[in-house]
């Protein structure tokens, strides 16, 4: 079955790509048909995805994919979480989705306590406490006409799918990023939608990781050049969950740390943590490909660095990040830190300013040139992985021995090293393109061109990459002393 090709569509916030992979002599080949930037728009004070545009770059990467690696076997599709965009009663988009980083949310942890108390949700959802989740911005757009006069909602992979096939449907793994899912029977959580006021007919009929979710129509066809039919195959919609599911974990007790704008750092479960203690610490209970549970705390990620290069080239100083990590690896570590985690760092803007102040603030040297500030955010989003990856054992009951780092950070050989650290544990570094393993395994497993469980999947992973290994060097004190500091500074910030 080696002719076969299964087209990863993969959206993520810094940028698209379309990749084809194909299962060859036990291994799985991937291959980059197309890489496009994603750039939000701010049209009068509000932050939009440019979803046209991204959706310009599927059909190019469609087509692009097809001329390359042959006769697409299937489509699968993965995005960023908790967007959506909405569809009038003619099926036509209700304006451009908002960005999960527009201010409409402010406020709005003070309207869902009203109608439903935090630890309630909690119980009820298991999801983290962030301002980013589709509950809390349609909290925000309640009475707008734009949402009186939707008939559907579709998260951003469904609201692609829905283009490419004309099926409206939503994946189980993207719709448990809503805060809208009770994550122990994957559905609709109709307490929570009646509570704020949301109607639940606006949700389409789910569907899970390998089911079908259409076919391309003739129109796409057209425009991709491709032959049909070409089928298009639910997969873990959420790029997080395809993440999770090409990690190449073996069966030793890891976590995992996937790294692109944000650091998702968890451990995969069979079921749920809903206790009071898992939802003080903010942890999240998102779901996974195959029933699991991606059992996680979302940090704010290498988005603290991508922001600051986009103020230095603003202000006329690029940098370029290749020699700029190789500076910043020389200089000495945990000179200042900031917390990874902290929604303060949410929104887009003058970073190299704000990580100087929350320095300043806490009584720390503040960073003085670019290469001291990359410094000041790698060390502090080493020392979030650690404190997560601690508080996730601790509060799911799993040994961690290994830390599997995906995503576009496995690249960065000092955050991963600074990671192993940190957390005083080996760390395996890679794939880079772990989403689109993910999807594509589903979609081959779905054609039958491989098969077997996470377990089998991840072990032909293993035999198709090749992984950088970090081992731990240094020592903890000072980690352990840094990770009290940046914790009293957040005590003094929740008392201010
Ligand atoms: P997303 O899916 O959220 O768009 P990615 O997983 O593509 O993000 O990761 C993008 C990030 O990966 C970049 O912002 C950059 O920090 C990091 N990265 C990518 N390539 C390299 C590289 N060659 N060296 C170091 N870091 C890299
Ligand atoms: C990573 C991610 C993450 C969050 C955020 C919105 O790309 O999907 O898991 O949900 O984006």
């Amino acid at each position: 079955r080696s002719s076969s090709v299964f087209a990863a569509v993969d959206l993520g916030a810094s940028s698209g790509r379309v990749i084809a992979g194909r299962p060859v002599d036990g291994r799985i080949v991937l291959e980059e048909a197309h890489r496009f930037a994603n750039r939000p728009v701010r049209t009068r004070g509000t932050l939009h995805w440019d979803i046209l545009g991204l959706y310009r770059g599927v059909l190019d990467g469609l087509r692009a994919a097809g001329a390359k690696a042959g006769p697409l076997t299937s489509v699968g599709i993965d995005s960023w979480g908790v967007d959506y965009g909405l569809l009038d009663a003619d099926g036509v988009l209700l304006g451009n989705p908002v960005h999960y980083r527009d201010s409409r949310t402010d406020g709005m942890d003070a309207e869902i306590e009203r109608a439903l108390p935090a630890r309630e949700l909690y119980g009820l959802t298991g999801l983290q406490r962030i301002a980013i989740n589709t509950l809390y911005q349609l909290t925000a757009a309640r009475g707008t006409h734009q949402l009186e006069t939707a008939r559907r909602l579709l998260l951003t992979p469904d609201l692609i799918s829905y283009w490419l096939t004309g099926v409206e449907g939503t994946e189980l793994t993207i719709a448990s990023t809503t805060q809208l899912v009770d994550p122990r029977d994957g559905t609709w959580s109709r307490p929570v939608a009646e509570a704020l006021g949301i109607d639940m007919s606006l949700f389409a009929p789910m569907r899970r990781p390998g089911d079908p979710a259409g076919t391309l129509l003739p129109e796409v066809l057209e425009e991709t050049g491709l032959d049909g039919p070409v089928p298009v195959t639910a997969v873990g919609a959420h790029d997080t969950a395809s993440a999770v599911a090409g990690v190449p974990a073996g069966r030793e007790g890891f976590a995992y740390i996937c790294t692109g704008t944000w650091s998702l750092a968890g451990v995969e479960l069979d079921a749920p943590v809903l206790s009071e203690e898992s939802r003080l610490a903010n942890f999240t209970n998102e779901l996974g490909v195959d029933g699991t549970v991606r059992y996680l705390r979302n940090l704010m990620g290498l988005w603290l660095l991508q922001e600051c290069l986009r103020a230095w080239e603003a202000q006329g100083d690029p940098q370029e990040l290749g020699p700029l990590l190789e500076r910043a690896g020389k200089l000495p570590g945990l000179r200042s830190v900031v917390d990874a985690g902290a929604p303060e760092f949410l929104a887009p803007g003058g970073m190299p300013d704000r990580i100087a102040a929350a320095c300043r603030r806490t009584g720390q040297p503040e960073p003085r040139d670019p290469a001291e500030t990359t410094r000041c955010v790698l060390d502090s989003l080493a020392l979030a992985h650690r404190s997560v990856l601690a508080d996730a054992a601790r509060l799911s009951g799993r040994e961690v021995h290994t830390v599997h780092v995906v995503g576009g950070g496995a690249r960065n050989a000092l955050l991963c090293r600074l990671t192993a650290d940190a957390c005083g544990l080996p760390v395996v570094a890679g794939p880079a393109e772990a989403a689109a393993y993910g999807n594509v395994l589903v979609q081959a497993r779905t054609a039958g061109a491989v098969s077997g469980g996470l377990p089998e999947l991840r072990a032909l992973l293993r035999d198709s990459l090749e992984l950088r290994h970090y081992e731990p060097t240094g020592d903890q004190a000072s980690w352990a002393r840094a990770a009290a500091r940046v914790h009293e500074h957040g005590k003094e910030a929740a008392c201010a």
